[in-house]
């Protein structure tokens, strides 16, 4: 029986209306969701959350506490900690770059016309990636091009005698230190192997060694695996440009056939996007009393169609279970990532179907449709007939979509954000340079990750990024982040200017940028290091990533994708906090490299801070400290001193 009785009394659910609003039907329904699920599960255990739990081998499980201070095997805190870890970094890097090989096989299967319906739709981005990796292009016709560029990307995978070619994106200094530390990926599956061996019973039992090892792989992450994810993607369909669209339960139409893309794989919603267009299957719709066909999202698969086709968003993670109770989802079609495996209980309560349609996820009472590429648009207008079909099954009287719903606007590329600050005749990062340096803007945040039953789920993304703005600090985002900021407001140009501080605002209205930038899917974190590494060439702001006076955030993340993000950005010279700590509080020593040594040695380190407010306190600190260590701020004092003098002379 679901109660969503808050650990705190009184403590919204959400601070979204409509999330608050739909728990409340949940209820009434006797529909068990995430927060009753959450709820239920405490006390959550101690062993768990402070990371001594090892089950590593069938000795254990083993439990450090104060009487027994070490596992069976002699393992201690320090070690214990640090292998779980790594194993958290090995999932995570794993499923973003799993992902990114089902892009590159698509790409393959395009250039030798085995593609269906597929295509490249930015031949630009293509060369420009095929001539960075020093694919030849001159004369070439474009799908020979993609086939050598899918074969390079496809040896990223495995071991090489040299590091991934792919971490040459990265400034040659943070190259130079990766090679110098020992933490130069050198192949994204022997990356992820590597842990898993690392980590077995009896392997690496130095948290020191075992740390470095954790970075190396998420490095393989970021700057390889989810790189060549975004890099596949914008080739296949095009890379981002700015598109308005609308976010939150609000966008499921009442008169419409409503089909649910979720998960993270771009390939089959691409399809749905565009043959929600097909005028024989409006039509269809029409013959069943529908007014249309609504493809809308969840998590990063919506991300991906709507920074791309400005398909709208009905939610983040959290929401999924909340949008087939509107009695509204004629199907769901579920992919790879963040999917819970109660869709299909919560499904069953209405009229919805949930189609499951990855080779490697199936959930168990869901349809299952594999996907295969080469039928991807026959299976989409499948899907969406299967969605029409249903229409009339929809129980009018258990209908119930809030009124929420509000604008945003997204698809901020990197290439786009050149050309924006370029305007026609060249394209450069030099106007957003110049504003740090001049200290308009301050320094840039880059908020990403899930929203978290552990608290008042989207506050703290929308609270952080409100203080941060305000104190003129341009903010970056993707993943369920930027959904949680879309639906304060925060993604409309006009309602974050109101609420950015003067200088940043008078920056982003004189170049063409709002203050919230949506980057897009959670792979696209690539953008967000690609980003630092174009303000880092653009010159006048230090040598290395870890000089830049920029920084990360994820306050409400989950996943352990999450982890793997948060440990590259550190492995790339970066600051991040996070809301609520890794599972490592029970080794001091483990919580110290992290938290505190790690500076010393990668110029990143986390830091845990669940209060918003102070967290952005913290943040600009940082900021503020990069920004003297680069005496850009005391550039200014001395040229006002100058200007004074000169006054004073005359
Ligand atoms: Fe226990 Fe060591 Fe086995 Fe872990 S590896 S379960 S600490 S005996
Ligand atoms: S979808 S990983 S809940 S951001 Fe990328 Fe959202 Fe986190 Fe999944």
């Amino acid at each position: 029986m679901p109660t969503t009785s808050r650990k705190t009394p009184g403590q919204p659910v959400s601070s979204d209306p409509a999330t608050v609003d739909m728990v409340q039907i949940a209820i009434a329904a006797e529909v068990g969701t995430v927060f009753d699920r959450y709820e239920l599960q405490h006390p959550q255990c101690k062993f768990g959350t402070d990371g001594v739990c090892c089950r590593l081998c069938h000795m254990g499980p083993c439990r450090i506490t104060p009487r027994a201070q070490l596992g069976i095997c002699g393992a201690n805190a320090d070690t214990i900690t640090a292998r779980n870890l790594l194993r958290e970094i090995a999932a995570g890097t794993a499923a973003h770059s799993d992902h990114g090989r089902m892009l590159v096989r698509t790409l393959k299967l395009v250039a030798q016309g085995k593609g269906g319906d597929y295509q490249i739709k930015d031949p630009q981005r293509l060369h420009v990636a095929a001539r960075f990796f020093e694919i030849a292009t001159e004369g070439r016709d474009d799908m020979a091009i993609a086939g050598d560029l899918a074969d390079f990307f496809m040896t990223q995978f495995a071991w090489s005698e040299e590091p991934n070619a792919t971490l040459n994106l990265a400034p040659e200094k943070r190259q130079a230190l990766w090679k110098k530390l020992g933490i130069s990926p050198d192949g994204i599956d022997s990356a992820v192997v590597e842990l898993m061996h690392r980590t077995n019973m009896g392997v690496d039992h130095d948290y020191r060694h075992l740390i470095m090892g954790g970075l190396k792989c998420s490095l393989a992450d970021g700057w390889v695996g989810s790189a060549i994810a975004t890099t596949v993607s914008d080739i296949l369909f095009g890379t981002p440009k700015p598109v308005r669209s609308r976010v939150n339960l609000g966008v499921l139409a009442g008169d419409k056939v409503n089909i649910i893309v979720h998960g993270h794989e771009p390939t089959l919603s691409e399809m749905l996007a565009v043959a929600s267009g097909n005028e024989e299957l409006l039509e269809y719709a029409r013959s069943k009393g529908a007014a249309g066909i609504n493809v809308a999202g969840i998590c990063c698969t919506a991300n991906e169609v709507l920074m791309r086709h400005g398909l709208p968003i009905v939610g983040n993670f959290l929401q999924q279970e909340l949008a087939i109770l509107t009695g509204a989802v004629e199907v769901m079609v579920v992919d790879v990532q963040c999917v819970m495996p109660s869709l299909a209980q919560v499904a069953k309560c209405f009229h919805t179907k949930l189609v499951s349609t990855s080779e490697i996820a199936h959930t168990a009472e869901a349809e299952q449709i594999t996907f295969n590429v080469r039928k991807g648009y026959e299976q989409a207008c499948d899907l969406i007939r299967k969605a029409i079909d249903n229409f009339g099954n929809r129980d009018k009287d258990r209908v119930h979509i809030p009124n929420e719903s509000m604008e945003l606007v997204a698809g901020f590329s990197n290439e786009t954000i050149f050309q924006m600050l370029g305007g026609t005749f060249r394209s450069t990062f030099r106007p957003l340079n110049d504003a740090i340096i001049d200290g308009r803007i301050r320094g840039i945040v880059g908020i990403v990750g899930c929203s978290n039953p552990k608290v008042v789920a989207d506050q703290s993304h929308v609270k952080l990024t409100e203080e941060l703005i305000k104190r003129n600090v341009l903010v970056l985002q993707t993943g369920c982040s930027a959904i949680a900021c879309a639906k304060a407001g925060l993604l409309t140009p006009e309602a974050a200017l109101a609420k950015a501080g003067a200088s940043l605002r008078e920056v982003c209205e004189a170049v063409g940028i709002p203050p919230v930038l949506h980057m897009g899917s959670c792979v696209d974190n690539s953008r967000i290091l690609m980003a630092a590494t174009n303000l880092l060439a653009e010159g006048g702001l230090g040598e290395d990533l870890s000089d830049l006076p920029v920084a990360g955030a994820a306050p409400e993340w989950m996943s352990e994708k999450a982890v793997a993000i948060g440990h590259y950005f550190v492995a790339s010279g970066m600051y991040v906090v996070l809301g609520h700590p890794l599972y490592v509080e029970g080794s001091r020593n483990v919580h110290d490299l992290l938290c505190g040594e790690m500076e010393n040695i990668t110029g990143g380190r986390f830091e845990w801070e669940p209060d918003p407010a102070i967290a952005a306190d913290k943040l600009l600190a940082h900021i503020e400290r990069k920004r003297d260590a680069l005496h850009i701020n005391a550039q200014k004092e001395r040229k006002l001193y100058d200007m004074k003098s000169r006054r004073e002379l005359q």
